[in-house]
């Protein structure tokens, strides 16, 4: 945006491109009000927006501050970006096939991704914590398609885990256990289904018909235990004791259609009691339901696992303020987020309070559509609204005084985004070190930021600098299909790997095959036959194959397994199979192998695909197919 676009609505001018006009009146109303009527002059703010502009500028060469992960939406994937330059560092496959690395052909990978499916649907990316704080070690996210939860490695960057959620359908908010530190992974099923759902009934207001919070483990990616709860699961969150999570409801009615879900002038937030669930599964009083351990938290049932507060009206977002102190639930229909006191929650439980909204400090009345609060660790709170296209950062204690009858105005400044912004996060907000210094926006709509690509927009993602009281817009980033949220942590919390370790666990099962083989993967160039089996075996360094020619019988079952031996930092070979869908990556030290079916006779080249040496062309080799 160009300065003088953001100098314009700070003063509350129409300078937005394109519809929605007229919110923006609105919205730079209060704004001005925020500040007490007084608008900044136009040298101060050129002069803010120049300092913020120089922060932001990372010289090539020059390394960010942040990792930031972003979810890469029904394109499957996570991608890692460097905050603020926002410059994409690396794609990480999850869910999806990408042929520049293999993941969803190798071997390697496909056992990883257990049953197939061609597709996925990524929404929230969260790193794993201990006491509070990111360790650094993993990076969770749902899949809501096809109902998955999988598991990257950050040392590696590359997925090690994925698990399909049984009982549900839909693993949409996704969230981590951060005290003591991250045990389970707290996944919300979205849809609520028969049980069993074998076409036996479709009578989804039956009783036996619902949906469940699951607690993952995040060692073992098992799923340790499923809560049944009454309505629907949106945004999920847990708290600083490590006793609490919390997730939205936005179809308390149980509704089958889109006027019905919106009967309710409150749904609820539905508050687990993780104590007491692990307690009730070590005491065996569970059923079991598709090998997994179920308690029932439904309402009617008077659970003591659960605890439906009741809040206006089909809340999304559900975030946990960093200091520990509230669950905030952000009301989508309703222009209010609720600010539920965490430390009211005990009593709750043990019957100590009249009624739910007991719990309930604050109300703030914040504008039209509230997704997703964020927070910059000095007690402010940052809240997307969507239909407004515009952030609103609030003050909490403000907020709370406010709701007790004081005349105060918790609202601190909005500012217009673009457009329609739905996640947003600042920096290290999911962790007791919240830094407030960068708000990143996830905005649904580009519609004319950009260069016209077709019908089909791209989002746009923008990073906001909040580390003043003003909050100031200092780059668009267009992005692709369609990160709903995103993830940023200091660089130093993340430690990487340069070269893999012989002995990952990543390729330990081709390890384990080449060793029955009697093969050193580190030295040897072998072809052996096993019937209509044949595995090759063969290292890669610059620029060449082990092996650079190799026969077998039409119809036979190929395995290539190649080892790179090159030591050197960044020297990645790739391997393709002309005309046979076969690609895949070796890294430094890295093992991959892949199978392939040879079903046309003839010769076949193969060749490396990543750019490793001068000579990169000259990398290759032939299969040749004889005629079965
Ligand atoms: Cu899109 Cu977190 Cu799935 Cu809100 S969610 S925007
Ligand atoms: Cu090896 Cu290119
Ligand atoms: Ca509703």
């Amino acid at each position: 945006m160009s300065d003088k676009q953001n100098e314009k609505e700070v003063k509350g001018g129409l300078s937005r491109r394109g519809f929605l006009g007229a919110s923006a009146v609105t919205g730079a109303a209060v704004a001005a009000t925020a500040f007490g009527g007084a608008v900044m002059s136009r040298e101060t703010w050129a002069a803010a927006v120049k300092e913020a502009k120089n922060k932001v500028h990372v010289a090539p060469g020059e390394l960010d501050e942040y990792y930031g992960f972003w979810s890469g939406g029904h394109q499957g994937e996570v991608r890692v970006l460097g905050i603020p330059s926002m410059r994409e560092l690396m794609r990480i496959p999850v869910f999806n096939t990408d042929p520049a690395t293999g993941w969803g052909i190798t071997n390697e990978s496909r056992s990883i991704m257990g049953e197939y499916y061609p597709n996925g649907d990524c929404h929230h990316p969260h790193i794993s914590m201990t006491d509070g704080r990111y360790d650094g070690k993993y990076l969770f996210i749902n899949d809501k398609a096809n109902t998955r939860v999988a598991r990257i490695r950050l040392d590696i960057m590359k997925t090690d885990k994925i698990t399909s959620i049984p009982n549900v359908q839909a693993i949409h908010g996704l969230r981590l256990q951060k005290v003591p530190h991250t045990k389970y992974v707290f996944c919300n099923g979205e849809f609520f289904i028969p049980h069993p759902n074998d076409g036996s009934s479709f009578d989804l207001q039956a009783d036996n018909s619902f949906t469940c919070f699951s607690a993952v483990d995040a060692e073992t990616m098992k799923v340790a235990w499923q809560v049944i709860v009454d309505g629907n699961l949106d945004n999920t969150d847990a708290d600083y004791t490590g006793r609490f999570a919390a997730s939205t409801c936005y179809n308390s009615e149980r509704a089958l259609d889109l006027g019905g879900t919106m009967r309710n002038e409150r749904d609820w937030v539905v508050v687990f009691d993780v104590h007491a669930i692990d307690k009730a599964i070590k005491d065996k009083k569970y059923v079991m339901m598709d090998g997994v351990p179920v308690v029932d938290g439904r309402k009617a049932k008077n659970s003591p696992f659960t605890r439906y507060i009741p809040v206006p009206k089909n809340p999304h977002g559900c975030n946990t303020s960093p200091d520990g102190k509230y669950f905030i639930a952000n009301g989508k229909l309703s222009p209010t987020c609720t600010v539920i006191a965490i430390d009211k929650l005990p009593d709750l439980f043990a019957g100590k309070l009249k009624d739910e909204r007991d719990t309930v400090v604050a109300e703030p009345e914040l504008g039209l559509g509230p997704l997703h609060t964020t927070f910059d660790g000095r007690g402010n709170a940052y809240t997307t609204l969507f239909i407004d296209s515009q952030l609103c950062k609030w003050n909490i204690d403000e907020a709370i005084r406010a709701y007790k009858g004081e005349k105060v105005n918790y609202i601190k400044q909005k500012l217009d985004v673009h457009y329609q912004p739905g996640h947003n996060h600042a920096s290290l907000t999911e962790s007791r070190d919240a830094d407030g210094k960068w708000v990143v926006v996830l905005s649904k709509f580009s519609k004319d930021r950009f260069l016209p690509v077709g019908p089909l927009h791209p989002e746009n993602d923008q990073l906001i600098d909040i580390s003043g009281d003003v909050m100031k817009i200092v780059h668009d980033g267009p992005t692709f299909a369609e990160p709903h949220d995103c993830i940023m942590c200091r660089r130093d919390q993340i430690k990487t790997k340069k070269i893999w370790d012989r002995k990952d666990p990543f390729f330990a099962d081709t390890v384990a095959r080449a060793k029955k083989d009697g093969v050193n993967l580190e030295t040897d160039n072998k072809i052996i036959r096993d019937g209509k089996k044949v595995r090759v075996y063969m290292t890669s360094m610059a620029p060449s194959f082990g092996i650079t020619d190799f026969t077998v019988k039409q119809g036979d079952e190929v395995t290539v397994t190649i080892t790179n031996i090159d030591q050197i930092e960044d020297v990645s070979h790739g391997f393709v199979m002309v005309n046979h869908g076969v690609s895949m990556e070796i890294s430094p030290q890295q093992t991959s192998s892949v199978t392939f079916t040879a079903d046309k006779p003839g010769v076949f080249w193969y060749y490396c695909s990543w750019f490793c040496h001068a000579l990169h062309m000259e990398m290759m080799g032939r299969m040749m197919v004889e005629k079965a």
